[in-house]
């Protein structure tokens, strides 16, 4: 992969802004990072879960007897056994409506089986290879019973998952927004176009180089526990433990070492880790648990899996006048901590970057099915909304007969109209989505491509050129916390950062999110860099602890620069203010006559007289001469609960050639323009682009979690869910555009799902570009050799050789 170059420059010539290499990296490339399960702990039960072959089935026996007489087998629980170890059921912090129905979910089965994969038994024995020959010598009596596995079959509640509901439908969630009563029937009846469309997106299963792992270590004296776990959330797996296991949240610490990605996937609350909690306090000692990597395909989360019904009305300018949206979600078996919440991410992004009258029609089913429960995978509800609007705009340009980029321009919200109102009511704080498609149309030469169409997508034509559009708006930060109330999510928003300048100068920032990957201590420290004007060699950043770091929302959502980052250039801003209490004090200046520049504070107009920071900060440890009333130490501590999400926006392109005698899809160029306000560390935002840009191109082209009609995963090895390769992926063009947030005092919107949520529509936008000529209106996800040569093999006539229509 390369990196080219952007044509436009960061603004800021301070540190924020610079290219300063990850502090992070050191320890990961030398192999010096401790993960989970690194960890060394003596004494350690190993603990393996026997699994359900059967995606439903009833559980009539269990016989342990000869697991519980192998050498080493220190103890085996079915699901009856550990049924008192729960206060509550595992939770879900999401009930997205009043009568949202959550079937009471158990770390370990009780009666019923729901999925491959879950949890039947445990064994806890002194070694991994033990405790995992033991779950094989288990014998398990089913009475197997119909899986559900299609989503719009579970809707007819033909079979029902959960037959104590009387239906697979967990709840339906409306958002229907007029300007008058019918005004959204109305648009439809007065359009001069109209398109319907049917998407499906597949499930994906998010791949971590890591796979869960989890130790969780009791105090001998005390009561006390420390968990470590391969988790996004210790802080908020805190607050969940402490409330299913119904042990003082007070006696609990959560900590997550280094971890290997999380995509989302780590963000909930599993069984495994009520388990090894509730087994290590039962039997006084630590225990752990290591997830292999095909146990991973089936027992964490997966992501996506919705059918989309999008309509969209237009004038006869191709102007939009109104949006219907009917959505099926498959939650899989369960509700996980965030399940129904997921599609509800994405409810207000159907209407894209579009200036789009009150006529917002959207509506969610969520279904359950007995499949593994599906949860946030990068992006999360806003990948699939993009791709939905995206690809419909595509659809619409085709009916209106003008270029996809010119139908986007003509609906673009402009410039001048921010903050706007959005359809949804939500407002979106800046943008300027002409800028950032221009610059990508700029950077994949777009007239000349078009032009390249007309000579190469000739009849007979065996590689075809497809040019590929997507612009979005991604709704990220989460937060403000009365927004989320209102959606009846079950937290808050907010984050908390402390800024300590120890006696020697150096800075401890203590933040409440919990980096896996993103570089928030190198990020932090160029934030804490500039505002005291130190080196950020001379910053450490502590998270991911919560006996260091007690107050925190952790990272997802893309939340942790505009909520976290903000917070900490906040706390920056009161420990100069108290800093300047201190010198004025010493330099017998006016507090209101110093500034604070470079690392100094100066009497204004006078800079021969100055104090550096470094002496305040010794003089705050001494306490020898502090004002009056003043308290030694210079620390402050911020909650910062913003006033708004943040809207990232951006245009991404591709431009793809496929082999119709072969159904091969060459990705020729990718250019990716994506505008997250000011950047803090612009490496960093490419190398977050890139990943996310290569999960979209995954989605598009390679990876889908396959079952047949048993609901047995297909694909549940690296063998057969296709994760791409360095070489299955082509270069990336990364181009950006800035519009600072005016929300917060670092003007950042976050960008760590960004190129998730541009890439996918992109891909496949082009790809049936491509085929339109031949009368091709839509190909499947994954969009793999086989697919696109049938769709190609079954399409109705050569309609337009000349390629675009
Ligand atoms: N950044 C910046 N300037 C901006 C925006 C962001 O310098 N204007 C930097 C931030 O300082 C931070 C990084 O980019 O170092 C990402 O910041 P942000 O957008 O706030 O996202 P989060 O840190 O909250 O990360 C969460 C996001 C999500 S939701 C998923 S999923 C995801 C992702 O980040 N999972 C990842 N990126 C990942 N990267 C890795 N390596 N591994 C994962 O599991």
């Amino acid at each position: 992969m390369t990196i080219t170059e952007d044509p436009t420059t960061d603004t800021d010539t301070g540190v924020i802004g610079s290219r300063l290499l990850r502090k992070e990296d050191p320890v990961l490339l030398t192999g010096e990072a401790v993960f989970t399960n690194d960890m060394l702990v003596p004494g350690a039960l190993h603990m393996a879960v026997l699994r359900s072959p059967y995606a439903r089935a009833k559980i009539l026996a269990i016989d342990t007897t000869a697991a519980a007489a192998m050498a080493g087998v220190r103890a085996v629980y079915t699901g009856a056994d550990l049924a008192d170890l729960w206060a509550a059921p595992m939770p879900c912090a999401w009930p997205v409506t009043e009568d949202m129905l959550n079937p009471p979910h158990h770390p370990i089965a009780i009666d019923t089986a729901n999925y491959v994969g879950d949890g039947v038994a445990v064994v806890l024995a002194d070694s991994d290879a033990i405790a995992h020959d033991a779950i094989e010598a288990i014998d398990v009596t089913y009475d197997p019973l119909e899986a559900v596995t299609d989503l719009e079959d579970a809707l007819s509640d033909r079979a029902l998952v959960h037959p104590e509901l009387g239906t697979n439908s967990s709840y339906t969630w409306n958002l229907l927004v007029e300007e008058n009563d019918g005004a959204v029937q109305q648009a439809f009846d007065d359009a001069a176009y109209t398109v319907s469309e049917r998407y499906v997106q597949q499930r994906l299963i998010p791949m971590a180089m890591e796979p869960r792992a989890v130790v969780a270590v009791p105090q001998p004296f005390g009561g006390d526990l420390t968990l470590y776990t391969s988790t996004q959330i210790p802080h908020i797996l805190k607050v969940m433990i402490a409330v299913t296991l119904g042990v003082a949240e007070h006696q609990l610490r959560v900590v997550a070492p280094a971890v290997g990605g999380g995509f989302g996937a780590k963000l909930d609350v599993y069984a495994e880790e009520l388990l090894c909690v509730a087994l290590a306090r039962k039997h006084g000692g630590p225990v752990r648990w290591n997830e292999t990597r095909s146990e991973n395909s089936v027992a964490s989360i997966q992501g996506r899996g919705q059918i989309q019904h999008v309509e969209l009305a237009a004038d006869s300018g191709g102007k939009l006048t109104a949006v219907r949206v009917r959505l099926t979600a498959d939650m899989g078996a369960y509700l996980q901590l965030l399940t129904p919440g997921i599609p509800i991410l994405g409810a207000f992004l159907y209407a894209g970057v579009y200036d789009l009258p009150k006529a917002y029609d959207f509506s969610c089913t969520g279904v359950f099915t007995t499949l593994t429960p599906t949860d946030a995978y990068r992006g999360a509800g806003r990948p699939e909304a993009t791709y939905a609007i995206e690809r419909s705009m595509d659809a619409l340009a085709r009916e209106v007969g003008v270029d996809p980029l010119e139908l986007r321009r003509r609906n673009f919200i402009q410039p001048e109209q921010f903050p706007y109102e959005a359809c949804t009511g939500l407002v979106y704080d800046s943008g300027d989505h002409d800028k950032a498609a221009t610059i990508a149309a700029d950077l994949i030469d777009y007239d000349d491509v078009r032009g390249r169409q007309t000579t190469q997508n000739v009849e007979g034509s065996t590689k075809r050129l497809g040019l590929g559009v997507s612009t979005y708006f991604e709704m990220c930060g989460l937060a403000p916390s009365r927004v989320l109330a209102s959606l009846n999510y079950s937290a808050g928003g907010w984050e908390a950062a402390t800024v300590r300048i120890l006696p020697t100068a150096k800075v401890q920032v203590v933040t409440g999110t919990s980096p896996h990957g993103q570089g928030h201590e190198t990020a932090w420290s160029m934030i804490v860099a500039d505002k005291l004007g130190i080196d950020p060699a001379d910053v450490d950043v502590l998270h991911s602890d919560t006996a260091i770091a007690p107050l925190g929302m952790d990272t997802y959502g893309s939340r942790s620069l505009p909520v976290g980052g903000v917070a900490v250039g906040m706390a920056c801003d009161k420990v100069i203010e108290k800093a300047k209490q201190i010198a004025a004090h010493q330099m017998e200046a006016n507090v209101d006559d110093l500034e604070f520049v470079d690392g100094e504070f100066r009497v204004a107009g006078t800079p021969a007289r100055s104090t550096p920071l470094a002496a305040i900060a010794f003089a705050a440890f001494t306490a020898h001469d502090l004002p009056d009333g003043l308290e030694p130490n210079l620390e402050a501590q911020v909650t910062y609960d913003p006033p708004n999400f943040s809207w990232p926006f951006g245009t991404h392109m591709c431009l793809v050639e496929v082999d119709t005698e072969t159904g091969d899809v060459e990705v020729l160029q990718y250019v990716a323009v994506d505008d997250c306000g000011n950047r803090v560390n612009p490496m960093i935002v490419e190398g977050q682009v890139h990943g996310g840009v290569i999960q979209g191109l995954a989605q598009a082209l390679y990876e889908g979690a396959d079952y047949d009609t048993d609901g047995n995963l297909r694909t549940s090895t690296l063998a057969d869910y296709l994760v791409p390769a360095a070489s299955d992926v082509p270069s990336i063009t990364v181009g950006h555009s800035v519009t600072p947030s005016p929300t917060n005092s670092l003007g950042v919107k976050g960008v760590g799902e960004a190129g998730t949520i541009g890439s996918v529509p992109a891909v496949m936008n082009a790809i049936v570009d491509a085929l339109s000529g031949l009368g091709i209106r839509d190909v499947a996800m994954p969009a793999s050799p086989n697919t696109v040569w049938t769709a190609i093999a079954s399409a109705p006539s050569t309609i337009n050789p000349g390629g675009t229509e």
